[in-house]
C-alpha cells in the first residue's frame, strides 16, 4: 500500500478559503449551541448528541466531495447534514418535532436524513451505517455511477460486528466508501484506550485499506487524507479508512453529567477546540478583508432567524402518525393456480423467476453466501452468475450485516438487490438491518425514500438437521411493521411471489421451505404478473377452514382429502402473504366456514402468527371456534423420530378436523 505524504497533495487554502472554512464550522458551532439551548429550554425533546469540537471533518469532506456523494452519519451528525447542505431550518424544525422537518418530525435530533441533498442519513445503532454505506455504493456502480460514499462514525463504532463485516466486504468488492472514522477518544463512557490495544488505523489497515491518521482540527491534514481516499475511492481503487483525531468538548449526550471523565481530560480536549484556532490563523493574515466580527455576526443572525422561524412552524397532524409504514395496494388478490404448464420444481421456479427479473431490470443484483460461481447450497441460483456476469451476481464474505446493509443501501440507491441468506436462523445474526434500519427506511423519510430489496432465505424442518438449522421463525418478522413476508407453498406461487416481491418498493422478505425444494408443480410462466399479497381460497369446504402458509399448506390440502372420505368438507386457505397479511380474505373465507378454523403452524404456538390470526378471527367476529395447530414451546431436535412428535403432520390436521366439528 502507498503511503503518499498527504499534505504535499493539498494546496494551501487561499485566505478566502481559509474564511470559508471558519464559516462553515462556525455554522456548525453555533447550531449546535443553538439546539442545546433549546433542548434545555425544553423546547427539544428527548436526548441530543452534538458535535462541538468535530466540526472541522465533515466541512472538509464536503469541500472534497461532489455535490451528488452521499453522505452517512451517526447519531452525531448534524454538522455532516449541515456541511451536505441540509437546510437549517429543516434541520431545526427536524429536531424540534414539526411537520415541516426534514423527516416531518418523525427522525428527530439522531434519526433525521434528506434524500434530496445525498444526506442519506444519521443513524443510532452504533456501527450500523457502514454495510449500508457499502450498499450506496453498490448501488451506484449498478447504476454506473462514480458515486463516493462517505459514511462517518466514532471511534467505538470500529468495535462493532457491522463495522469488521462493513470493511470485508467494502475491501472484497473494492467499493468506493470512504470510512471516516471521527475518534473522539470516547465511546459514551467509556475511553477507548480502555478497550482496543492497538491504533485504529493500524487494525482497519489489517482488512486491506488505506488507512492513516490525521488530526481531524487541522483543515489542511484532514483534507489530505480525505482528497487522497476520495480519489483512490473515485478512481477504483477501493475502500480507505481516515481516522480524523477530534475533541469531545461536551458530554456524550445533553444531559452526561461526565462523572467518569477527569477534569484534565475535559481541559485537553477544550484546548484542542478548532475554532479559536481556525479564527488565530486568519486573524494573523491581518488582512482587513477579512472581518470575522462580520462573519460571527451573519453566522449568529442566520442561526436566530432559522431557530425562531422553526419554532413557529406547526407540529405534525395526529392522524398521519399511521402513514408511510409501508405501501399497499388495496383489493390485492391472489390468482387461481394454472391448470395447465410446465412441470417445475419449486427450486428452479424461483431461479426462472430471478432471471427473469435479472434480465428486465439491469438495476436487479444478485449477492449471498455461496449464491454466484456455487449457484447456492440448494441450487436456487444455479447459472445466474454465468448469464448475468460477475458483476450482477456475486459471492460474499459470510457476513450477513453486511449482506443485509449492502441490499438495504444498494436498494436505497438506485439497485434491485435480490440477496439469500442461507439459512433463516442465520438471519438471527444480522438482524438489525432489516428491522432497525429497512424497515424504518419508508417511515422515517415520510415516504421521501424506499428500500425495495428482495431477502430470500428457507427454514424448517428436515430430518437429522439440527437446532440452529431448523426454527421456523417468520413471526419475528411479521411482528415488524415495514417488511413485508411471503411463504410460498407451490411452484406457481415461488415463481409468482418472487417476481412480485422484486417488483414491490418495500423490504421483503420470501421464506422458502427447504425440503419443498425439490417438490414439482405445474408453473404458468406466462401467468399475469402478480403484486405483493393476496391470500388463496386452494380448497372450497363448508364444515370448516384450515387456514396455513408456506409448506404447512401441502399438509392442509392432503389433510382435507382424507376429511372429504369421512363426510367432512374442510376448506383450506392459504395465506401466502403473512405480512401484509389479507385480512379481509382470511375474515371471508371463516364466515363461509361455519366461523370454525384451524389454523396449523410449523413454528412453536407461543407469539407465533396463527396466535394472531387467531385474535382477528375472534375479534372481527368471523369465527366461533379456533383451534391452533404448531409445535410444543421446544427447542428443534435434530433426530427425525422426535421432530416427528412435535410438527404438526396431516394426521394431526385430521384429528384437529374432526373434535372440532363433533
Ligand atoms: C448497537 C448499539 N450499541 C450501543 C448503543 C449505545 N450507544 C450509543 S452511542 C454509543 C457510543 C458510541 O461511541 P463512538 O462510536 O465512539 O461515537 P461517539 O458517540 O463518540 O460519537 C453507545 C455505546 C447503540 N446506540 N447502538
Ligand atoms: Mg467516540
Amino acid at each position: 500500500m502507498t503511503q503518499q505524504n498527504p499534505i504535499a497533495l493539498v494546496p494551501r487554502s487561499t485566505p478566502e478559503e481559509l474564511v470559508d472554512i471558519y464559516r462553515s464550522a462556525l455554522r456548525i458551532r453555533l447550531f449546535e449551541e443553538k439546539v442545546l439551548e433549546l433542548r434545555k429550554a425544553d423546547e427539544v425533546k428527548g436526548s441530543v448528541h452534538l458535535c462541538i469540537g468535530q466540526e472541522v471533518v465533515p466541512v472538509m469532506a464536503a469541500r472534497i466531495l461532489r455535490s451528488t456523494d452521499p453522505v452517512l452519519a451517526t447519531y452525531r451528525g448534524h454538522g455532516w447534514a449541515l456541511a451536505a447542505g441540509v437546510p437549517m431550518l429543516d434541520m431545526f424544525a427536524e429536531i424540534l418535532g414539526r411537520a415541516t422537518g426534514t423527516n416531518r418530525g418523525r427522525g428527530g435530533s439522531a434519526y433525521l436524513s434528506s434524500a434530496a441533498h445525498r444526506f442519506v442519513g444519521e443513524n443510532s445503532i452504533v456501527g450500523a451505517g457502514l454495510p449500508i454505506a457499502n450498499g450506496i455504493a453498490m448501488g451506484s456502480r449498478a447504476r454506473g455511477g462514480d458515486d463516493v460514499v462517505i459514511v462517518s462514525f466514532g471511534d467505538g463504532a470500529t468495535n462493532q460486528g457491522a463495522a469488521h463485516e462493513a470493511f470485508v466486504l467494502a475491501t472484497a468488492r473494492q467499493l468506493p466508501v470512504v470510512f471516516v472514522c471521527e475518534n473522539n477518544e470516547w465511546s459514551e463512557m467509556t475511553a477507548i484506550r480502555e478497550v482496543v490495544p492497538v491504533s485504529l488505523a493500524e487494525r482497519a489497515r489489517a482488512y486491506g485499506m488505506d488507512a492513516r491518521t490525521v488530526d481531524g482540527t487541522d483543515p489542511t491534514e484532514t483534507a489530505a487524507a480525505l482528497l487522497l481516499a476520495v480519489e483512490r475511492a473515485r478512481s477504483g481503487g477501493g475502500p480507505s479508512f481516515v481516522e480524523c483525531q477530534v475533541p469531545r468538548m461536551l458530554g456524550h449526550y445533553n444531559a452526561d453529567i461526565e462523572h467518569y471523565r477527569s477534569e484534565d481530560d475535559k481541559r485537553r480536549a477544550a484546548d484542542r477546540d478548532p475554532l479559536p484556532r481556525l479564527r488565530q490563523q486568519i486573524m494573523k493574515l491581518e488582512d482587513p478583508r477579512f472581518d470575522l466580527s462580520a462573519v460571527d455576526a451573519e453566522v449568529r443572525d442566520e442561526v436566530e432567524t432559522a431557530a425562531r422561524e422553526a419554532l413557529g412552524h406547526p407540529y405534525p397532524d395526529a392522524a398521519t402518525a399511521t402513514d408511510h409504514v409501508w405501501d399497499l395496494p388495496s383489493g390485492v388478490t391472489a390468482p387461481p393456480l394454472p391448470r395447465e404448464g410446465k412441470s417445475v420444481a419449486f427450486g428452479l421456479a424461483i431461479n426462472e423467476a430471478i432471471q427473469r427479473e435479472l434480465t428486465e431490470r439491469p438495476e436487479a443484483l444478485v449477492f449471498g453466501e455461496d449464491v454466484a460461481a456455487p449457484g447456492g447450497v440448494f441450487g436456487v441460483t444455479r447459472n445466474l452468475q454465468r448469464l448475468f456476469g460477475k458483476d450482477r451476481v456475486f459471492d460474499t464474505p459470510i457476513a450477513e450485516s453486511s449482506i443485509l446493509g449492502g441490499a438495504l443501501g444498494a436498494s436505497m440507491n438506485g439497485a434491485r438487490p435480490i440477496v439469500e441468506i442461507m439459512w433463516m436462523d442465520f438471519m438471527l445474526v444480522a438482524l438489525d438491518q432489516l428491522v432497525n434500519q429497512a424497515a424504518n427506511v419508508r417511515y422515517l423519510s415520510n415516504g421521501a425514500q424506499v428500500a425495495p430489496m428482495v431477502v430470500r432465505t428457507q427454514q424448517g424442518v428436515t430430518p437429522g438437521s439440527c437446532a440452529q438449522h431448523t426454527q421456523s421463525l417468520e413471526a419475528l418478522l411479521f411482528h415488524i411493521p415495514g417488511i413485508k413476508v411471503g411463504m410460498p407453498s407451490n411452484p406457481q406461487d415461488a415463481f409468482a411471489m418472487t417476481r412480485a416481491a422484486v417488483a414491490d418498493d418495500d423490504p421483503v422478505v420470501l421464506i422458502e421451505a427447504r425440503s419443498m425444494y425439490l417438490d414439482k408443480g405445474i408453473v404458468d410462466y406466462g401467468a399475469p404478473r402478480e403484486t405483493v399479497g393476496g391470500a388463496r381460497l386452494s380448497r372450497e369446504g363448508s364444515d370448516l377452514l384450515v387456514v396455513s402458509w408456506g409448506r404447512m399448506v401441502n399438509d392442509a390440502l392432503a389433510a382435507a382429502n382424507i376429511l372429504e372420505g369421512e363426510g367432512i368438507a374442510a376448506g383450506v386457505l392459504d395465506l401466502r402473504w403473512i405480512a401484509p397479511l389479507d385480512r379481509q380474505m382470511l375474515v371471508n373465507a371463516a364466515r363461509a366456514h361455519a366461523g370454525r378454523v384451524i389454523v396449523v403452524q410449523e413454528a412453536n404456538l407461543t407469539g407465533g402468527v396463527a396466535s394472531d390470526i387467531s385474535a382477528i378471527l375472534y375479534e372481527s367476529g368471523a369465527a366461533t371456534r379456533v383451534t391452533r395447530l404448531g409445535a410444543p414451546d421446544t427447542r428443534i431436535p435434530a433426530s427425525a423420530v422426535l421432530q416427528a412428535a412435535l410438527i404438526p403432520d396431516v394426521a394431526s390436521i385430521v384429528r384437529a378436523a374432526r373434535e372440532l366439528v363433533a
